[in-house]
């Protein structure tokens, strides 16, 4: 053994160790904790950015103290004024405090997403039910385990301030924090997308995304270039047909299925692998808007979904999810009953493969700052766990490329895995260093491998200590091409099965979907080639579309084989419950107020939110709070409406303030505003209920009281008619 000679071996410190342990000899492979700083070195105390201890808990984070400060914490006694030379003179460079205030304010935005700028988020928890046991070892699996989770839901196509309810596919990302690692699922709410590969992404989303000219229109597909593109590249029909069906107009984030997308490969104990698609299954149903009522509610209330969730969150009507996969055989061609799984244009119709439930998910808590948390968060398809592991899918191979590097310029360089959203719940210890916004404070000198000045550390797991598993999956011999498996080619089949499976009335949806976007296109050629591609789908379809367009309708060029529908596409077979409803309650200062008391407590006991609009604000009769007011009211935030009163007009009911609360066509003795609310709930096919005079608005506005959806009744009966009505 060498004399360790530059060490003392006396009380004497020889400086200019490089570590604190000397190294041995052999490289070491037990494992074991790193040693940690030298005896002479010191760190920087274990404080928040704001100064406080990190023991404390969450409130270390947030501000400290009651005084004003600067960014180091020195008091300040004015905010309000620049220093001067004199009351009029000019302002000095020495004002320290205008500058960093200023300076700080001109850098307060990032970049947003260059897709999923708009988004909405919320904390929440995972609780597995051991389901997933057999076909996966990932320990956030295993039976009663419960994870947290932050999940943040988004609009594709618009700027970060673009309307909640326009028509496009929703992002529906989830960040487990696991024991293992963080695991993101980054999926949408549609099972399929428009394209094939990654390396048509930039193509797609430069289609979608605003005219490059005139940097219109803001959030829509309904315009040339996106449909010059899909036309042209028919792999893109598939999702388009989802994007004009009524899954993208979802009445909520909560009531939106979410899917994984790609084939994903799971490894179980046993080392045996299976592909899996992930589906997340809303506990509250699956529901749509009209169209109608999205584009209103555009303008009306552009926030509509981020404050339908936080809303949620805040009463305690906390959102679910079931989690579910599909399992498949993981079988050399990776294809199932004819469906290739490397495709993601391509979803496994449930009826094929049933969805078996592995945990749910509950939405319990809202973001405290949307900044720190919703818009710095950072998913990427490569934050994966043992037991789970992606596919040769194209897209999805070229995702693991492009999460990570988009983060580096939105949030300002490597280390954002850092900013506390995205902070791991399990212990790091990796060798990556420095860069912007370092908030580690290493120890040690030696980050590589193979080292002895650090003692070997860190070491490298197996599967015995829940090392991430990278499948040995056997390769067929190839050579190196740009090309994809012929099994691609077909663009159509799942495009008709979708239609086909939906209910009339859904058809019907799609059908003017694309008359409406297709005639807002300006090019006659663009939608004659997007009519070719409808008559390789449904002959119905292309024939009412073209009809609407006032274009000829083309014969298909494909002959399809029919595939028997999946009930499980359609949105209206099924029941769901009422929890978190929004239920409009028009009512005035004649309103019985033991009446609409027991209404209210009825619907809120049955899981509904009850919100009474009143002519004016404050409360009816001094106790009975007023939530709306018929001048802020509208249709569109209500599931359902129960009158309460004659609803005669307002005293703002006046021309000269409110064009609408003066409409001419107005039935005669009711307020105008109310009226309009009863007419569009109607046309928007909710459930409507009148109680004791309110009966006369429904007369008014020409509604029998027989009508399908259109209930009377007393206070006592209407919660439960309601009810009713609402699940069906
Ligand atoms: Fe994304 N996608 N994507 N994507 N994606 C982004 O990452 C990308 C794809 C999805 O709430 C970006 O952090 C490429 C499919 C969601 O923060 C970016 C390709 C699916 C979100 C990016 C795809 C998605 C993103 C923008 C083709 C469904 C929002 C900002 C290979 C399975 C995540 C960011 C959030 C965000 C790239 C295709 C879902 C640029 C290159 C397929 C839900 O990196």
């Amino acid at each position: 053994m060498p004399s360790n000679a530059s060490r003392s071996n006396d009380d004497i410190v020889v400086p200019g160790a490089p570590v604190g342990r000397p190294p041995e000899l052999e490289e070491q492979t037990e494992p074991h904790e790193p040693s940690g700083p030298k005896p002479d070195q010191d760190g920087p105390e274990p404080l928040s950015a704001t100064g406080c201890p990190i023991g404390e808990g969450k409130v270390a984070v947030g501000q400290q103290g009651a005084y004003l400060t600067t960014a180091l914490g020195t008091r300040l006694r004015d905010t309000d004024h620049s220093l001067k030379a004199g009351p009029r003179g000019p302002v000095l460079l020495q004002d320290h405090h205008l500058r960093e205030k200023i300076t700080h304010f001109d850098h307060e935005r990032i970049p947003e997403r260059v897709v999923h700028a708009r988004g909405a988020a919320a904390h929440g928890v995972f609780s597995a039910n051991g389901a997933a046991a057999g076909v996966t070892t990932a320990a956030f699996l295993a039976g009663g385990t419960e994870t947290p989770v932050f999940v943040r839901f988004s609009n594709v196509l618009g700027s970060r301030g673009s309307a909640d309810t326009v028509r496009d596919t929703r992002g529906f990302a989830t960040k487990f924090y696991t024991a293992e690692g963080t695991f993101d699922l980054v999926g949408n709410n549609m099972p399929i997308f428009f394209i094939q590969d990654a390396i048509k992404f930039p193509d797609v989303v430069h289609a979608a995304k605003p005219h490059p000219d005139r940097e219109i229109p803001q959030a829509q597909s309904a315009h040339d270039t996106f449909w010059d593109f899909v036309s042209l590249h028919t792999e893109a029909q598939a999702h388009t047909m989802w994007n004009m069906s009524d899954r993208a107009l979802p009445r909520s984030l909560r009531t939106m299925e979410g899917f994984g997308v790609h084939t994903f490969r799971l490894t179980n104990a046993a080392g045996e692998t299976s592909l899996v698609k992930f589906h997340w299954k809303p506990k509250a149903g699956v529901h749509s808007l009209t169209w109608e009522e999205a584009q209103m509610t555009a303008g009306l209330d552009p926030d509509f979904h981020r404050r339908d969730l936080a809303d949620t969150i805040e009463s305690g009507a906390f959102p679910q999810w079931d989690f579910g996969i599909q399992v498949l055989p993981d079988t050399p061609d990776e294809m199932f009953e004819g469906i290739d799984l490397l495709d993601p244009t391509k979803f496994v119709p449930e009826e094929l493969a049933p969805v078996q439930v592995i945990g749910t998910m509950t939405l319990n808590a809202n973001p405290t700052n949307y900044f720190a948390e919703t818009e710095q968060v950072a998913f990427h398809p490569g934050h994966l766990v043992p037991g789970i592991d992606v596919t040769n899918d194209p897209l999805l191979q070229g995702r693991l490329f492009s999460y990570i590097d988009t983060q580096i310029t939105r949030l300002g360089g490597p280390n954002f895995d850092q900013i506390p959203i995205n902070r791991p719940h399990a212990p790091v210890n990796d060798m990556l260093r420095d860069g912007f916004h370092q908030d580690a404070v290493h120890a040690g000198a030696a980050p590589y491998k193979p080292n002895s000045l650090d003692g070997g550390c860190p070491f490298v797991a197996d599967n015995a200590s829940a090392a991430f598993i990278d499948v040995p999956q056997p390769l067929p011999a190839s050579a190196k091409v740009r090309d994809q498996a012929a099994s691609f080619d077909d663009h159509f089949s799942q495009a008709r099965l979708f239609f086909r499976s939906l209910q009339p009335v859904e058809q019907e949806h799609v059908i003017s979907a694309y008359t409406f976007e297709l005639a807002k296109c300006y090019e006659e050629n663009i939608k004659a080639r997007q009519l070719r591609a409808l008559a390789n789908i449904d002959e119905r379809l292309c024939a009412e579309v073209a009809q609407g367009l006032g274009l000829p309708t083309p014969a298909a060029t494909e002959q399809l084989d029919d595939q028997p529908p999946s009930a499980a596409l359609s949105q209206i077979t099924t029941n769901w419950p009422v929890t978190a409803r929004q239920i409009g309650i028009i009512a005035d200062d004649t309103t019985d107020l033991q009446e609409l008391g027991q209404l209210r407590a009825a619907l809120h006991a049955a899981g509904m939110t009850p919100l009474v609009v009143a002519p004016h604000g404050g409360t009816l009769g001094g106790t009975l709070g007023v939530q709306r007011t018929y001048a802020t009211a509208a249709s569109i935030e209500f599931d359902a409406v129960i009158v309460a009163t004659a609803a005669s007009p307002a005293p703002d009911a006046r021309p000269g303030r409110d064009a609408k609360a003066a409409d001419p066509s107005a039935p005669r003795g009711s307020d105008p505003r109310v009226a309009k609310i009863v007419a569009e709930a109607w046309r928007h096919a909710k459930a409507i209920a009148a109680i004791g005079e309110g009966t006369t608005v429904l007369e008014g506005v020409g509604l029998p009281a027989d009508a399908p959806g259109v209930i009377t009744g007393s206070a006592a009966t209407v919660a439960d008619q309601l009810a009713t009505l609402l699940v069906s």
